[in-house]
């Protein structure tokens, strides 16, 4: 590579991109760790998009309708950080940037949501980005069809190296956008041929061109080092219908001794080699020191948005205080007002009419009547529409000729719903909803973990949650999926008992703002046990006495979701034995583990033998029956400890001993 000549072809954009690489090779070499390669390989890259291209307000960086830019390859984290830095953003202060990768600060290892201005997801487990990247570019779609061009109408970009795109969510993304002729959205690919174990060829030789055009986007190859090339590229690809891929070819660790090595994608802090670095680059200051030329051309870039943004914002104004409203609300993920009375009159007419219906269905009732008060929901299946009850008649379904359409056929891609509902919600506007089976949780899951760690309120629709399915057997009959679940922090994970349940637990993911939902939910039909009607929400409570003992309370069974009505019959049997027996529905662990220890206590007092049912793995059940001022020997678990088998419903609760009479056998062999 001719560093020369790119330093005198074009030396304002030289000193810009290299502006970037120096900051990365001091930062990383500071921290003695972090990956220094792609961010001076994608200098180039980068500074044409900030500096041409992305529309940006650096001192608005929440501005609802700027460009959206993803380092799906989240290694490089100090690529993003640079920019962040250079351009302005008030907190990526030089400390900040000095302080890579050290505690308290928000340049963390991966760019982490939520931590720096400017970092529109977390990034750093490979492919999310770009599958988040793809929710973004159809939450933009979804909302320039509602409020229409003169509010929304901006790009998402992405880089994407070749680890994103050797994973397999990645195809899953790409297959969705080509399929949905995303022309907004434009993905650079970080063409190096270099992964961590040597050439990307020792794993893979994909025609990446070819496979993306065979996925219906538009491919542009370049020099990504050239900043002419890299501008036409762009302004071509804005002007495309269909999604682009813009494959860069570039060179990892650009001008250093590691230069198209695998060691340049790692820490490079050998300070010889720093220095010949930047004596091959031109650059002179020390450590950390940007030249003050240099920083004011980055902090122009960063203000070059401040006119698109104030007429923006005069749009907005001019609309009606409804449409401002309406707009600011949604974006601002405030939670719709008329959630609350919806539920309270559905839980009415549930308790009421006592329906038997699987929680799936109850699901669906409470979704047709929250759709059309939620006008921000946006729902979906990974091709178990009709399994999941996803579907709502008032949705109309998202494509290319029906953009305000609610509802997506995610196809058989759980992990890129997963991430792209991800990045709707990130984008904000949008409170998105998937659906697969509960087992298939495993496929989506790195996208749910991502959802937790950002804190946002994806919600997860997970039908078909146990046994209970039936015939289709073991390999989707989920046993440990519940635990999987639960485990995840700042995860709520319902498992509803019957219809009220279920609209309880929509109530609270529909108003949570921070904090992703699972909803479990039964195939088989369930009886309605909440049969007085309450207008407080008790599942938020996330366990409630719902029988309590007539008699002298010796045994507490806690249950949850299809084993709620067998805990009750066990209940009656009991008690026909003079045995009093309380019965604890526990919808959501997480919320009850929230509550004061007065209100636990009173659920959960000490004394009474306790038995936890639930048609899964013990696994996490222990918390509540020996913990919680429970007794070793005074608790049992009604539950699975294997796999399931391939049989009707009703047969299976009978051969794993789930049933009221075994129940109430281990509550006696307790007492
Ligand atoms: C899902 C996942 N698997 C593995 C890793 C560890 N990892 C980080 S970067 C990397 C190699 C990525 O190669 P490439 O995308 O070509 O990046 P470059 O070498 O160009 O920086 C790997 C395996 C990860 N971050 N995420």
């Amino acid at each position: 590579m001719d560093l020369n000549a790119l330093r005198t072809n074009h030396p304002d954009h030289w000193s810009k991109a290299t502006a970037i690489r120096a900051l990365t090779l001091d930062a990383v070499a500071a921290a003695n760790s972090g990956h220094s390669g792609m961010p001076m390989g994608m200098a180039d890259v980068a500074t044409v998009l900030f500096e041409k291209h992305l529309k940006f307000d650096a001192s608005a960086p929440h501005w609802p309708d700027r460009d959206r830019f993803i380092l799906s390859a989240g290694h490089g984290s100090m690529l993003l950080y640079s920019l962040l830095h250079l351009t302005g953003y008030a907190d990526m202060t030089l400390e900040q940037v000095k302080n890579f990768r050290q505690s308290g600060a928000i340049t963390a290892g991966h760019p982490e949501f939520g931590h720096a201005t400017g970092i529109e997801t977390t990034t750093g487990p490979l492919g999310q980005g770009i599958a988040n990247a793809v929710g973004f570019a159809m939450a933009e779609e979804i909302l320039r069809a509602k409020f229409r061009r003169k509010l929304v109408d901006h790009y998402t970009y992405a880089i994407a190296g070749d680890g994103c795109l050797m994973e397999g969510v990645s195809q899953e993304a790409i297959t969705l956008a080509g399929r949905h002729q995303l022309g907004k959205l434009i993905v650079f690919w970080d063409n190096n041929n270099i992964t961590i174990d040597g050439p990307v060829t020792l794993a893979d030789t994909t025609d990446q061109p070819l496979r993306f055009k065979s996925a219906g986007w538009a491919v542009i190859e370049i020099d990504g080092h050239n900043p002419e090339e890299i501008d036409a590229a762009i302004t071509k690809a804005k002007s495309q219908k269909k999604p682009t891929m813009i494959a860069c070819k570039t060179h990892i660790a650009l001008g250093h001794a590691a230069q198209d090595t695998s060691k340049g994608h790692g820490a490079l802090t050998d300070k010889d080699q720093m220095a010949a670095a930047k004596a091959a680059y031109g650059w002179t200051t020390g450590p950390f020191e940007v030249p003050s030329d240099v920083k004011s051309a980055w902090e122009a870039i960063g203000a070059q948005g401040q006119t698109a943004r104030s007429e923006w914002e005069g749009r907005l104004a001019e609309m009606s205080e409804n449409r401002q409203r309406q707009f600011n609300r949604v974006m601002a993920g405030e939670p719709a007002k008329r959630i609350g009375a919806t539920v309270r009159a559905f839980k009415k007419e549930v308790s009421e009419t006592l329906p038997k219906m699987a929680t799936r269905a109850a699901s669906e009732k409470a979704l047709a009547v929250l759709n059309p008060v939620v006008s921000e929901s946006v729902g979906g299946s990974a091709d178990l529409t009709g399994s999941n009850n996803t579907k709502t008649d008032d949705l109309g379904v998202f494509d290319i000729d029906n953009r305000g359409g609610r509802y997506v056929y995610w196809g058989i891609r759980e992990h890129g719903m997963a991430a792209a509902m991800n990045g709707m919600a990130l984008h904000g506007g949008i409170r998105p909803y998937g659906g697969t089976f509960m087992c298939f949780t495993d496929y989506a899951r790195p996208a749910m973990r991502l959802a937790a760690l950002m804190k946002i309120p994806t919600t997860f629709v997970m039908t078909h949650d146990s046994i209970g399915l039936g015939e289709d057997g073991p390999t989707h009959q989920p046993v440990e999926h519940l635990a999987i679940s639960r485990a995840t922090p700042n995860t709520h994970v319902f498992r509803p008992a019957d219809a009220v349940e279920t609209a309880e637990a929509w109530e609270i993911a529909f108003t949570s703002t921070s904090t992703p939902s699972v909803l479990s939910l039964t195939r088989q039909g369930l009886p309605t046990l909440r049969t007085e009607h309450k207008m407080r929400n008790l599942s938020a409570q996330g366990a409630y006495v719902l029988a309590d003992a007539t008699e002298k309370r010796q045994v507490i069974l806690i249950a949850t979701g299809s084993e709620v009505h067998l805990a009750l019959e066990a209940r009656t049997m009991l008690e026909a034995d003079g045995i009093g027996t309380r019965v604890v529905s526990m919808p959501c662990m997480e919320l009850f583990a929230d509550q004061d220890e007065a209100y636990r206590r009173k659920v959960l007092p000490a004394g009474p033998v306790r038995i936890g049912v639930e048609a899964a793995v013990r696994q996490g059940w222990d918390q509540w029956l020996l913990g919680e001022r429970g007794k070793s020997n005074k608790a049992d678990f009604v539950g699975m400890d294997g796999f399931g088998a391939s049989a009707p419903a009703g047969e299976l609760f009978e051969q794993f001993g789930i049933t009221a009479a075994n129940i109430v056998a281990k509550a006696k062999a307790l007492l």
